[in-house]
């Protein structure tokens, strides 16, 4: 069963269920926030490349109530914030 999600494919989307699924992917240890070490493995994984941001400010941008942690309806802001600074070569 080779069904693996396509990140980039589900972040030029970005539906709902598609931003929950990948929330909850890279959501590691299920404690129902996204912290920056699994932030970002997703960025890496998304392969979106930073040329001058770390997770930490992508981070930042992202968290609107400044818990440190990035909730699942931070996480659409986030995806937005990463694609629009992302420099993914387009196809
Ligand atoms: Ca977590
Ligand atoms: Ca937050």
């Amino acid at each position: 069963m080779a069904q693996k999600v396509a990140v980039k494919d589900a972040s030029a989307k970005c539906s709902d269920a598609q931003l929950k699924s990948m929330y909850e992917r890279c959501e590691a240890d299920k404690d129902g926030r996204l912290s920056q070490a699994e932030l970002q493995n997703l960025l890496t994984e998304m392969g979106v490349e930073f040329p001058h941001l770390r997770a930490k400010s992508v981070l930042w941008h992202a968290d609107e109530n400044q818990d440190g942690y990035i909730s699942l309806s931070e996480f659409g802001t986030l995806i937005k914030y990463a694609l629009k600074l992302s420099t993914v070569p387009k196809a």
